[in-house]
């Protein structure tokens, strides 16, 4: 019985998350996109990766990561010009990881990329395109959060 009533207080949770926080967020994020059980907004402003994630967290919120091709599509259109992914590879192994550590699957490189140009190339973007370019974290793009239910 404890199990069911935590299944169901989660479960109650995320709906209030779907059907309350969503709503609020698309009012002041209008452009923002609910992709199933995420939505993810943008204020339009372009900034470095470490002010994205300050800015991500102030909504209790995160940096945008596309776990799949719709999810990147939804990025890609309401970013206009490239917009930071919550992915870094600072690892000397060059794998690529979210902000937690762990290693992320879907992976959308554009030709040639990730090349850690410079050796300097630790944050990743999402292009113009839908492909993703390693770039130096202190460079500027646009933010976009994402909001999970
Ligand atoms: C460079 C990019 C680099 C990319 C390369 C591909 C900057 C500062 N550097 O312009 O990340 O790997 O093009 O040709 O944008």
């Amino acid at each position: 019985p404890g199990d069911d009533l935590g299944k169901e207080f989660t479960s109650a949770r995320s709906r209030l998350k779907c059907h309350l926080y969503f709503p609020i967020l698309g009012l002041i994020f209008p452009s923002g996109k609910k992709v199933g059980e995420k939505f993810y907004f943008t204020n339009g402003e372009k900034m470095t990766f470490d002010e994205v994630k300050t800015l991500c967290a102030q909504f209790q919120a995160s940096v945008a990561i596309p776990t799949n091709a719709e999810e990147n599509k939804a990025i890609q259109d309401i970013a206009s010009g490239g917009a930071f992914l919550g992915i870094t590879n600072e690892e000397t192994d060059g794998q690529s990881v979210d902000l937690t550590g762990k290693r992320v699957t879907y992976q959308n490189w554009h030709d040639g990329e990730p090349n850690n140009a410079g050796s300097e190339e630790h944050c990743v973007t999402l292009l113009v395109d839908g492909t993703w370019n390693d770039i130096t974290c202190s460079a500027s793009f646009v933010a976009v959060c994402k909001y999970s239910a």
